[in-house]
């Protein structure tokens, strides 16, 4: 396979753009190859610079649920397109979006949207601190919430594909109010919570996490964390920019039966173009500006066209089987997936919650950040330059998790098992 096109991009791009990329797991550099350029994409395949072509499990990191250039999203952004593309005022299309996300997210009774997961995830920490009038949050280990300075904390995605411990640039008093546990560890939170839970204004937590590679909550874990918050007046806030609308129309908090006071969103939500959001309890959402006293804006928040993509791509899933349908296609991967590595005997272990799924070169259940390194890195990353072989395109990272789409077929799947059967057999040799 070439990839003299990508190479030559790369270099031109390393010149002028820090890494070569604008976002930093892309420059492909804990599995030690170059990124690929992507030419176009069309569902759930994508198209590289050199014509090589691959089955996408990226998904644009998340947001692809329908898989790429979806009739109904092109159609609807074009239509917008026509009649601008952004005029920093009041649209019918916020209404709808907002509409459709609290009709479909339980615990969401008023939302606001901004530009980014990072941006919902900041927002609502700031919401929560004026709310209660506390500065500290607790946060997981290994669980990413974008990039704000308080969030860089043991995070997972970049920060641990890099092995950055935290991030320069950050004051040591923004992260002395950050506390970081380990994720599922029903103890430790009841016991941190018991000593400091009236100092604490939120817990933040990715209900499924899915920036440490995948792992899912423990039974209890979560009503844990809700019982705690509303016992010391702590807000919960699930940051749902990547479970939500992924694994059920109403999020993990529906899947699982927790609600949160604050829900972040992003990804899916905008279809494909730059969005976040974040909602929740109108006592607490009133606290925003201009209602309230808690000061958050953004020139380029609401855009039409991020509004037009995310109504028409919530609207595809709101079909009845949709789901079912999705996870069918997730359950025959995983499954397929796991045979093979049971044949081939190699230590590794796969896990789904939805249409999100995880591979960790690693003998153990991953119930944590702990556990997820144990995982051996170098499998990984002769993994993943297998697999792009032979055509499959994987997030570059042990942690990250990967997605099916609406536009995988069982044809997809079963090719993509068929090749990681090819791959994990050479690796064994
Ligand atoms: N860190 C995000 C995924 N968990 C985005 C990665 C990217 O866009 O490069």
């Amino acid at each position: 396979m070439k990839h003299e096109n990508s190479n030559k991009l790369f270099e031109q791009a390393l010149e002028i753009i820090p890494g070569g990329v604008n976002s930093p797991v892309r420059a492909c550099r804990s599995v030690g190859t170059e990124p690929i350029f992507i030419k176009r994409a069309e569902g759930c395949m994508v198209y590289d610079e050199d014509d090589n072509r691959f089955i996408d499990y990226i998904g644009s990191w998340g947001p692809m649920i329908l898989g790429h250039s979806h009739p109904a999203v092109t159609e609807a952004i074009s239509t917008v397109l026509k009649r601008g593309t952004s005029f920093g005022a009041p649209t019918d299309l916020e209404i709808k979006l907002a509409e459709m996300v609290i009709d479909a997210v339980p615990s969401i009774e008023m939302v606001r949207m901004v530009n980014s997961g990072t941006e919902a995830t900041m927002s609502a920490i700031r919401l929560a601190r004026g709310f209660t009038g506390r500065d500290t949050i607790i946060k997981f280990d290994g669980c990413y919430h974008g990039h704000a300075d308080s969030l860089l904390v043991a995070a997972g995605s970049g920060v641990a594909t890099l092995s950055i411990p935290g991030s320069p640039g950050v004051p040591q008093s923004f992260v002395d109010h950050t506390l970081s546990l380990p994720y599922n560890d029903v103890e430790c939170v009841r016991e941190v919570m018991d000593k400091q839970g009236e100092k604490i204004a939120c817990i933040i937590v990715e209900p499924v996490a899915g920036n440490m590679g995948l792992v899912a909550p423990a039974d209890g874990f979560l009503e844990t964390l809700r019982d705690l918050t509303d016992q010391y007046g702590s807000i919960l806030i699930f940051d749902e920019v990547m479970t939500g609308f992924r694994v059920a129309l109403g999020g993990a908090q529906s899947l699982y039966g927790i609600y949160p006071d604050v829900t972040c969103l992003g990804k899916i939500i905008g279809g494909g173009l730059p969005v976040g959001a974040y909602g929740g309890k109108r006592e607490i959402m009133e606290y925003m500006a201009p209602q309230g006293p808690v000061y958050q804006a953004g020139t380029l928040s609401g855009n039409p066209l991020a509004m037009a993509a995310g109504i028409a791509t919530l609207g595809q899933l709101e079909d009845p089987g949709f789901y079912d349908t999705l996870d069918e296609k997730a359950d025959r991967l995983a499954a397929g997936l796991e045979k093979v590595v049971e044949n081939t005997d190699i230590n590794a272990v796969v896990d789904r919650v939805g249409s999100m799924l995880g591979l960790f070169f690693t003998d153990i259940k991953v119930k944590n950040f702990e556990d997820a390194k144990t995982s051996d890195l170098e499998m990984f990353s002769a993994y993943y330059k297998g697999m792009l072989q032979e055509g499959v395109y994987l997030a570059p990272s042990q942690f990250e998790a990967f997605f099916v789409s609406a536009a995988h077929n069982m044809d997809h799947i079963d090719a993509t098992v068929r090749a990681a059967e090819n791959v994990l057999e050479g690796l064994k040799k």
